[in-house]
């Protein structure tokens, strides 16, 4: 049995905007896992560097953060047996191009960048990246 874990989830700057965070938000809910934190912030340029601080060195980084930093997102924690690689699942490749049907990526995603959500990509980063956007105090 997989086992308990929590998962910060992201919807990006154009899902917000387009009006589909509650329709992705409901979407992890209905795989069953808890959502046990949520918010509405816009990111500054601190907290993007290093939300995605592995990504540094890329030729990306730069597109990556203006983008993140652009707009209002809405930030949860999920929390469930094996939410990691299930959110991961229900939100289809990095590439809403490459994603499968029916996941969020491929339904709401524009391109890479605007890729409509964020979802950790394993337990120990999941914890990391919780608490770069809530006090345990606002997590139930
Ligand atoms: P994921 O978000 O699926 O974990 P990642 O960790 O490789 O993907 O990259 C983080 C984010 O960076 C991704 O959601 C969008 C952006 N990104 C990744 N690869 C990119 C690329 N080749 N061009 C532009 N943006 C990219
Ligand atoms: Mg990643």
């Amino acid at each position: 049995m997989a086992a308990m874990e929590r998962s910060l989830v992201l919807v990006k700057p154009d899902a917000v905007r387009d009006g589909h965070s509650d329709e992705i938000i409901g979407r992890l809910e209905g795989l069953g896992l808890k959502k046990v934190a949520l918010k509405t912030l816009r990111m500054d340029r601190a907290l993007a560097e290093k939300h995605y601080a592995i990504h540094r060195e890329k030729p990306f980084f730069g597109e990556l953060v203006a983008y993140m930093t652009s707009a209002p997102i809405v930030a949860a924690v999920f929390e469930g047996e094996g939410a990691v690689a299930r959110i991961r699942q229900e939100m289809g490749a990095t590439d809403p191009s490459k994603a499968d049907t029916g996941t969020i990526r491929a339904d709401f995603g524009r391109d890479v960048t605007r890729n409509a959500v964020h979802g950790s990509d394993a337990v120990e980063t999941a914890a990391k990246e919780i608490r770069l956007f809530f006090a345990e105090e606002e997590i139930a």
